[in-house]
């Protein structure tokens, strides 16, 4: 039985230097707890290397995600400081091992956030909705995993990519969503596969956070999880999204 500093320390490594490892899952049974302390200590090295947290994410908010998954959990993770890819930026292929790409919405924090809120309470906290393109690249061979293995694996983060601000009162449920690699549309969704809402995801994410002793503080980001099932990418692609009403968010895959 690996400890899981051990755990943290092998995904943390194979996550900054992109290789595969063997799901956790199939050599010892580890609780949802447990996989959050691997997924905390596994960020813990990104801080000693001088990262720093910028955000947290959502996933599986969406049924299109759990089926695709296999999964039927709500899950939350940290987005770090090397992972915020600039609008219209470039990223380099050989950083990812499979990565795959997933249309989200994400929330600008206004003020810290302690304890547990519906979606309208934070509305009061938040002060930009944006589109947005989540990358994650699991770390486990063939992309498969349980609840457990993908939370250790930070649920599977490693980048994302950030459009352009819209005010908190801007209406963001009923929105048309469209994934396109190198123009040509791969998925659509609406942002009410989102949890029926996306506000809601946020509220989740207060919930879960208060759980987890995670503070969401102001200046954070917060990825409300992706619209629609996520599709893999190659270098040398332009990949974009466009949410109705949010405008688009693009990035281009180098080499
Ligand atoms: C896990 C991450 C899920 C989302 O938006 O639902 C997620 C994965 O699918 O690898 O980010
Ligand atoms: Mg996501």
């Amino acid at each position: 039985m690996k400890t899981i500093e051990t755990i943290a320390r092998e995904i943390h490594n194979a996550a900054v230097n992109a290789y595969e490892v063997e799901q956790i899952s199939l050599n010892q049974s580890i609780s949802l707890s447990e996989a959050y302390k691997i997924q905390e200590a596994s960020i813990s090295h990104r801080f000693q290397e001088g990262e720093t947290l910028i955000g947290i994410k959502m996933g599986f908010t969406s049924e299109a995600k759990m089926k695709q998954m296999g999964v039927s959990d709500m899950i939350w993770g940290r987005l770090t400081s090397s992972m915020l890819i600039l609008n219209h930026g470039k990223t380099h292929f050989s950083k990812y091992i499979h990565p795959r790409v997933e249309p989200e919405i994400c929330f600008m924090i206004s003020r810290d956030i302690e304890g547990v809120l519906d979606e309208n309470q934070v509305k009061e906290y938040v002060n930009g909705v944006a589109g947005a393109i989540e990358i994650i690249d699991s770390r486990y061979k063939n992309f498969k995993f349980s609840l457990e293995d993908v939370v250790a694996d930070n649920c599977s983060s490693i980048g994302f990519v950030v459009g352009d601000w819209h005010p908190v009162n801007t209406p963001i449920k009923d929105l048309t969503i469209e994934l396109f690699i190198d123009g040509e549309v791969v998925e659509k969704g609406n942002s009410n596969d989102i949890l029926g809402d996306p506000w809601k995801s946020l509220a989740a994410a207060t919930r879960l956070a208060h759980q987890y002793n995670q503070p969401i503080k102001a200046g954070m980001y917060v990825m409300a999880g992706a619209a629609t099932s996520a599709a893999f990418i190659q270098a040398n692609q332009v990949v974009s999204a466009n949410i109705e009403s949010l405008g688009t968010v693009t990035f281009e895959v180098s080499e």
